[in-house]
């Protein structure tokens, strides 16, 4: 009892690194912690990009209590992650394989999200060409890095790939090995060799294929969606 409520006072004050490890400890708790959890996800604003927010929600997604499904249900119908876009895809889902933590199907439809993006000829050839990708919307690319971000305590998506990159002077073979795409001078197999959950390093996921050369991922990283505003 203690626990809990000192628990409770941590994660609405703490900061957010601190609030992910109260989400894990709240949810040992059993059905204490879990109400603690509850009020605090409904209180917390949904446009904050909270990390523990995606993190309680995505531990009472796989929680199949009725209480729990009504709550999300009620609470967060459409997950916790607002799903704009200005081309009018959904985004929904892709929120879901995320939010189940199956991250290897979440990458495969990530690639597909991205065709859809650049239009049906990409839709056709099943991949997208580096010139498509200066016309994606802002919108649907920070809401895409967002979905992985929130589900991921903040480890993956473009935008954290790109700050590695940029760490490392912007050096493509840098970046490969930080993110183990590439160990010496061999390349990650796919899809057997890469790691498909939270143990992996920062920014290994969602994958881009390099078979046909740097510049698509040298042009999401160059895209107006990493600019602050
Ligand atoms: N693959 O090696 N990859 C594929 C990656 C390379 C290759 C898909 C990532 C190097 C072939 C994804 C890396 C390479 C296919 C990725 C990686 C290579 C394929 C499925 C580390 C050989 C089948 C989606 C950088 C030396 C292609 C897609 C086909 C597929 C991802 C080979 C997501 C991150 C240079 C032969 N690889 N890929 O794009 O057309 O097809 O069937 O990067």
């Amino acid at each position: 009892m203690k626990n809990t409520s000192g628990l409770k006072h941590q994660i609405y004050s703490e900061p957010e690194k601190k609030q992910l490890e109260s989400v894990s400890q709240l949810l040992k708790e059993g059905e204490t912690g879990l109400d603690v959890l509850m009020d605090w996800m409904v209180s917390v604003d949904k446009e904050s990009s909270n990390l523990a927010l995606g993190k309680a929600y995505q531990a009472l997604y796989a929680n199949k209590a009725p209480q729990v499904e009504n709550f999300l249900q009620h609470n967060f119908p459409d997950g916790i992650v607002p799903l704009k876009s200005d081309r009018g895809i959904d985004y929904s889902p892709l929120q879901k394989l995320l939010a189940q933590s199956d991250f290897q199907s979440a990458d495969v439809m990530t690639l597909q999200k991205l065709c859809e993006l650049a239009g049906t000829a990409a839709v056709e050839r099943n991949w997208v060409y580096f010139t498509e990708i200066e016309s994606f919307p802002v919108a649907d690319l920070r809401t895409l890095d967002k979905l992985w971000l929130m589900y991921s305590e903040g480890k993956f998506g473009f935008s954290i790939q790109r700050k590695i990159w940029l760490s490392v002077g912007k050096d493509f073979a840098k970046l490969w090995s930080k993110i183990n795409w590439k160990s010496g001078n061999t390349w990650t197999r796919y899809p057997k060799e890469f790691t498909w959950d939270t143990s992996a390093p920062e920014g290994h996921l969602p994958l881009s294929n390099q078979l046909r050369g740097v510049r698509t991922i040298d042009a999401i990283f160059a895209h107006p969606a990493w600019k602050k505003d």
